[in-house]
């Protein structure tokens, strides 16, 4: 039976980049009635450093906007990290499955930790194998994600492999990384090489669904972009990052295709196409930040709503430690 499982770092506020390529996905899976289980990942977050209170705060603001998105926790399982002692005690297996040379190839690894890669933390380089045990102690099928993290969730499936192979068992899933959408990787508004992210230093790159409508219209008229109008067809973007981005934007802010939004807007100067694709995104975006901002006032129902989830949770990710821990040979599993 199909299982998904996907989650988000509380590592600063909720970006368009999340919202188009995770949050509105896992809202699709949900809504197709399938068990659905989604994360805030905390222990990921502190792979690079987190003010304490900030992440605090930054957590809860992560569930509000799950649920401010459509995320339903009498429906899908909405839980903290850390609240679930199994995701680390299996992370730890599967340090001692996964391989250096495996986990050096990661570019989020290679990104994040730059050139001093001496001077980042164990945590940031393990951060796959952590990922891998998020997963797989759901036994999860699905993962939907953007593109960013396909390597990380082929990673799992190589952990996986190699843990069934080592202990001659038939044990953990083949899991499936989902990457759908209009907008699987949208990209910095200052510079179309880049994804959009929450913990690019300048605030003008990214949308946050807690910006204003005046934020929001001043970020999309600030875009980097060239001088040209739209094309009239897909192809006369291939060589326009920053254009392709803001049309890869509307379309999934839309619901619809790169097709469909150049049939209406081919031919466009930015000046008119900026004002159309502010105005969509406050539309869209408004109703989800005061949702967020409501929620917010009342943080213990938030902790409340975390820690329901994160029992549910450990209902099934018990039993797949203990078997796991069998396995492998532990006394007392
Ligand atoms: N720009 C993006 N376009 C499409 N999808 C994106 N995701 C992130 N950025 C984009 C997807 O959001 C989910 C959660 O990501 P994450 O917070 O766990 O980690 P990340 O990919 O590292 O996201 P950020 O925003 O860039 O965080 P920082 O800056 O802290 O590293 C994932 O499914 C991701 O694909």
């Amino acid at each position: 039976t199909p299982r998904v499982f996907s989650g988000i770092q509380p590592s600063g506020g909720l970006t368009l980049g999340n919202y188009l390529g995770a949050m509105t996905r896992f809202v699709d899976w949900q809504e197709r009635d399938i068990e659905t289980i989604f994360c805030m990942v905390d222990l990921h977050a502190i792979t690079v450093w987190q003010e304490p209170e900030a992440l605090r705060r930054q957590t809860r603001e992560l569930a509000a906007g799950f649920i401010a998105s459509g995320l339903d926790p009498a429906r899908s399982i909405l839980f903290n990290q850390s609240q679930v002692p199994e995701h680390t005690q299996l992370a730890w297996i599967f340090n001692c499955v996964a391989r250096m040379g495996w986990m050096q190839r990661m570019t989020q690894w290679k990104d994040k930790a730059g050139k001093n890669s001496q001077n980042a933390s164990l945590g940031l380089f393990a951060y796959p194998a952590l990922m891998a045990a998020d997963i797989l102690v759901y036994h999860a099928t699905h993962v939907p994600v953007g593109e960013d993290q396909k390597q990380h969730v082929e990673l799992t499936r190589d952990i996986a492999a190699k843990f069934n192979h080592d202990y001659g068992v038939d044990f953990f899933p083949e899991t499936e990384p989902v990457i759908e959408g209009a907008a699987t990787r949208v990209m910095s508004l200052r510079d179309g090489s880049r994804k959009m992210s929450k913990s690019d230093p300048s605030d003008m790159s990214r949308i946050n669904l807690t910006d204003d409508a005046d934020t929001i219209a001043n970020k999309i008229r600030k875009a980097r972009t060239d001088p040209e109008p739209l094309p009239s067809d897909a192809e006369g973007l291939a060589e326009r990052p920053e254009a392709r981005n803001l049309v890869n934007i509307y379309a999934a802010l839309a619901g619809t295709d790169v097709a469909g939004v150049l049939a209406d807007h081919g031919g466009q100067p930015f000046s008119v196409f900026k004002p159309a694709l502010a105005e969509l995104s406050v539309e869209k975006l408004a109703p989800i930040s005061s949702e967020m901002a409501r929620l917010m006032e009342q943080p213990d129902e938030i902790d409340a709503i975390l820690s329901k989830g994160a029992e549910k949770a450990r209902v099934i990710a018990a039993p797949v430690l203990k078997r796991t821990y069998e396995i492998v040979g532990m006394v007392g599993a």
